[in-house]
């Protein structure tokens, strides 16, 4: 069986545990639930005979919670997914001013996935206006891809928690990165012989 676990953070209101849920074809709460600390385990069958075990370890995001998220940082996690809203642009600004240097403080190597959640909001005309009067855009994905560069993210995925084919990538992009995880390192813990 091939194995990873990932955490998956950002600032609080941004969609985390919505995409998880979805991930997870589990009934999304139509609004918000604070998270503390919860964990998703699914199995991924990539062919009939190989399985890959995906853990998604969730996050509060906000300050309150600051503690249990830095717990779930202390773990030696196999991936990050480290998300910001496209129409939240002070979840964007966190990325570069707090998480990134979280991440790297607690897992220096580990491959992070940057994540722009909320896509559908981004194609609402009120939305985008609404930004546009506030002076605040929203983040187009020029501008996300920039960010996932500049902090050395492997990938940049922008998606809606409400389309599959949008959550499909983020599950691909973890079972992609548990073979990795067997490649690079064959006793590595991702790997249960
Ligand atoms: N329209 C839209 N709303 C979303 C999306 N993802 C999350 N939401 C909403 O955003 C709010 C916060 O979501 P939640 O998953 O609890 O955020 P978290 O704190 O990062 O886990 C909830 O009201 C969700 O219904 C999305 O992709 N599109
Ligand atoms: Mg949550």
């Amino acid at each position: 069986m091939i194995r990873a676990e990932g955490v998956v953070v950002g600032n609080y209101g941004v969609g985390k545990t919505s995409f998880l849920y979805a991930i997870l074809n589990k009934q999304i709460p139509d609004k918000h639930v604070p998270t503390i600390l919860e964990s998703h385990c699914m199995t991924v069958k990539v062919k009939d005979d190989v399985d890959v075990e995906l853990v998604f370890h969730d996050t509060p995001g906000s300050e309150d919670y600051a503690q249990f998220t830095q717990l779930s940082l202390a773990r030696k996690a196999d991936f990050v997914l480290l998300c910001f809203s496209l129409v939240i642009p002070a979840s964007f600004d966190s990325i570069r001013n707090h998480w990134i240097n979280e991440i790297r403080s607690k897992l220096p190597n580990v491959p992070v996935v940057l994540i722009g959640t909320q896509l559908d909001l981004r194609n609402k005309p009120e939305v985008v206006e609404d930004l546009v009067d506030c002076g605040t855009p929203a983040i187009d994905t020029e501008t996300g891809q920039k960010l996932a560069d500049e902090i050395g993210a492997i990938k940049y995925i922008e998606c809606s928690a409400f389309i599959p084919t949008d959550t499909d990538k983020i599950k691909l992009a973890a079972t992609q990165i548990a073979y990795e995880c067997k490649k690079k390192n064959k006793k590595d813990k991702c790997v249960i012989l």
